[in-house]
């Protein structure tokens, strides 16, 4: 079904219908697509609420439609690289996912194609490069052709009857324009022409959908297709499209390139220029060779040789390719979540900011300063905002979003062993501006001010985990776990302050009194308590009838230092919430009406999302508590049960169906009858905090102000570990055969390090 070539860095799909569409992400930082190994998907240019390019139909069947296609009309019959979404099938095909990008070799009937798709980064374009061959000499027609929607996909929803006529869709000298102009759309002069050109001379086209794939037909049989040529439709009102006709002599054995871009500029004149960049003879192999040289420099930063080949898998290409991903989308599109209102999440994006920290930190560091302008100045931040869109972002106060900030900043002020990034300055959202220093002082600030009637934070809007709104409507709910976040970054600032030659003890005194309280009343007895309604009714009690455990205090207990009975509290998530396929994140999983009719705290289906399934994000976490309580052996079970190809082996792959190379968000649990279904993958938390599980507590190397410090918990099939890590431009390698701490200091001469 697939395989991985790690050399090249890629995987290879022998078959075209996967379980769900197996995702990828072209991007150069502005034009990006997402594309599966069959062709489907979305193509936009910075936000895929205002500024998408094509129509991609979301959990509709057939599944995985439109996308990027290429008719090959060959006599009488026609099919496409891609495989979908013909019914005339490539007699031989494979697809293959890349670093930035995704390739199709296709054959039928003596004529073999390879489609390499990307974005590279000197144009805002989706290059198709077709190589085409044929073992005689032959003349086929080729139709490059792209579904376009409205640019906004919630109003195109709600108002496509009046505002489509509102499109323009028409032929430029050969290459293809389509213009948004609707009314009243958010940022008008910031919206840009998307055009669709070849490099080699255009027959015909068609602009308006209807007339090349005509009535009651689909992308599978476009009459245009059948009929041989387009009709060079224009389209001013209605459903637009591109699709071009490109006759082509192919004689034997001789390959000839063919290129189609798919881009976007602002004006026609910037189209005109785009496309004679494009066109130029090494635009397509420059920018196919930047965008590997790009993952290369990245990618080299931390590289490991270790006997589990999965996990080195994992670990070397595809978890920090996804962690990449997920800086630079956050939760927005994915086949799961549909680009349509979910901006950039302080809380998420916080935490996507810990694994991009190693590679990039000027990269890390403006993604932080861009939540610190959410902040306002009693320290609480907004949870969602939308800097591209320039929508007013979402005002929920949660009881986490802030803390997060100051973990993010300790880490990148540990990882350059500086402190200069704390005296950058940046607004606040409710006026005025700080430093840095200042911003993340202020998050301890707010916390601190919003302790409930126990002493722990208050829960405000939820923690991190949002189905706990329902416990704190009234305002007095307070959050066990959140109190564990807290000391966790309390110890963090602490750290800084006494760097900065500050006084770090009031924080340290903090952290006592909140470490009191999670061992004089969160403590059930076996395990810690997850936290407490508006009622005064603890969650996460053997005295109550369901969800007596959760995962993440236990974990947390740990992670923070604050549980005098971690280890006991983690041998009881093993004994509760441990199965083969993840750690679930409460037991037992929830009804419909618990605690109460009324007031229930869920309406999940058991086993599902919040209600208990095996919550990969926070399964993370146990993976570092293991390592800090080294158990090496439990840390790897928990973690190697999760890797993508593993979990998918393990529950079969048409009941994990996502894919076997990224992590999901969540895998449903035991109490649900598709016990092992893997949802929401790509976009997720899980892709930072597992690389950073796995590099930094399984692995064990982790930045400390004075340089880099060794501290592995790995199990026998880890060892030895061979890792090369790049930390303040110098190249450390690595040796690991035992379970030792070894420190290296910042002289830096020390590079080969043998433990
Ligand atoms: O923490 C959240 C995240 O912000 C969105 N997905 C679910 C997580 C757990 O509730």
């Amino acid at each position: 079904m697939y395989s991985f070539n790690n050399q090249k860095r890629e995987i290879t799909f022998k078959k075209y219908n996967t379980p769900t569409p197996w995702m990828n992400y072209l991007s150069n930082g502005t034009f990006h697509t997402m594309m599966s190994q069959a062709g489907g998907g979305v193509a936009f240019y910075k936000s895929p609420q205002i500024w998408r390019i094509n129509h991609y139909k979301f959990f509709h069947v057939p599944t995985d439609r439109s996308g990027f296609y290429t008719y090959i009309k060959d006599g009488g019959e026609y099919w496409c690289p891609t495989n979908e979404p013909c019914k005339t099938k490539p007699e031989k095909w494979q697809s293959t996912h890349g670093m930035g990008y995704t390739r199709f070799e296709a054959e039928r009937k003596g004529v073999s194609v390879t489609a390499t798709y990307f974005v590279g980064e000197y144009e805002n374009a989706l290059i198709w490069n077709l190589k085409l061959k044929s073992d005689s000499d032959k003349h086929i027609t080729l139709f490059p052709y792209v579904e376009l929607g409205m640019m906004e996909f919630m109003r195109e929803l709600q108002w496509q009857c009046y505002n489509k006529h509102q499109l323009s869709c028409y032929n430029m000298e050969d290459v293809l324009v389509y213009k948004y102009g609707v009314e009243t759309q958010p940022k008008p002069d910031e919206t840009p022409l998307v055009y669709f050109a070849a490099n080699v001379p255009v027959t015909a086209f068609d602009c308006d959908r209807d007339e090349f794939v005509g009535a009651y037909r689909s992308e599978e049989n476009p009459q245009r297709v059948e009929l041989g040529n387009c009709s060079k439709s224009t389209m001013y009102g209605g459903d637009p499209c591109f699709a071009l006709q490109l006759e082509i002599e192919l004689k034997a054995n001789e390959e000839k390139e063919v290129n189609i871009f798919l881009g976007t500029a602002m004006t026609e004149e910037d189209i005109r220029k785009s496309v004679e960049n494009c066109r130029k003879t090494d635009f397509v192999e420059k920018s196919f060779k930047g965008l590997a040289e790009k993952w290369d420099a990245h990618l080299s930063k931390f590289q490991c040789k270790i006997p589990d080949k999965d996990a080195e898998t994992m670990i070397n290409i595809w978890n920090p390719y996804q962690a990449e991903r997920n800086f630079q989308f956050s939760r927005n599109i994915s086949y799961y979540a549909t680009g349509t209102f979910r901006g950039v999440g302080v809380r998420d994006t916080a935490q996507d900011i810990l694994a991009m920290v190693p590679f990039d930190l000027r990269r890390a560091k403006d993604k932080l300063n861009l939540l610190f302008t959410q902040q306002y100045n009693d320290g609480h931040c907004n949870h969602y905002c939308f800097p591209t869109e320039g929508w007013e972002p979402v005002t929920r106060i949660h009881s986490d979003n802030h803390l997060w900030l100051v973990m993010a900043c300790y880490h990148i002020v540990i990882e350059e062993g500086k402190l200069d990034y704390l005296d950058e300055v940046v607004e606040f959202y409710d006026g005025g501006s700080a430093t840095v220093w200042e911003h993340i002082k202020k998050s301890i600030d707010f916390c601190l001010a919003n302790l409930g009637e126990c002493g722990f934070p208050l829960m405000l809007s939820s923690d991190w985990n949002d189905m706990l709104y329902k416990v704190c409507r009234e305002g007095k709910g307070e959050s066990i776990w959140t109190s564990m976040q807290f000391g966790t970054v309390l110890r963090q600032i602490a750290e800084i302050a006494d760097l900065k030659g500050e006084d770090g003890s009031k924080y340290l005194e903090t952290y006592e009194q909140q470490k009191k309280l999670v061992n004089e009343i969160a403590w059930d007895g076996e395990w810690y308590r997850r936290c407490i309604t508006d009622e005064g009714t603890f969650i996460g009690s053997e005295k109550e009838p369901q969800a007596k455990i959760w995962l993440n205090t236990q974990s947390w207990s740990v992670i923070s230092g604050m549980g005098d009975n971690g280890t006991q509290a983690m041998d009881n998530v093993k004994k509760y919430l441990d199965t083969d396929l993840g750690i679930k994140k409460i037991h037992p999983s929830m009804t419909t009406d618990y605690p109460t009719k009324d007031g229930n705290l869920t309406m999940y289906n058991k086993g599902c999302g919040e209600n208990g399934s095996v919550f990969c994000h926070a399964n993370t976490w146990a993976v570092i508590a293991e390592c800090l309580l080294k158990r090496p052996e439990n840390a790897y079970k928990y973690y190697h049960q999760l890797l993508p190809m593993v979990a998918q082996a393990q529950a079969g792959e048409w009941r994990y169906k996502a894919e076997p190379y990224v992590y999901c968000s969540n895998i449903f649990g035991p109490e649900s009858d598709k016990f092992g279904l893997a949802n929401v993958s790509w976009l997720t938390g899980t892709a930072a905090w597992m690389y950073v599980a796995v590099t930094q507590y399984m692995l064990g190397i982790r930045a400390k102000w004075d340089g880099l410090e060794i501290d592995p918990c790995l199990p026998k099939e880890m060892l030895p570990a061979k890792v090369t890590r790049v930390f303040r431009g110098k190249t450390y390698n690595i040796t690991i055969t035992k379970n030792e701490k070894k420190f290296i200091s910042f002289d830096g001469k020390e590079t080969d390090v043998i433990i």
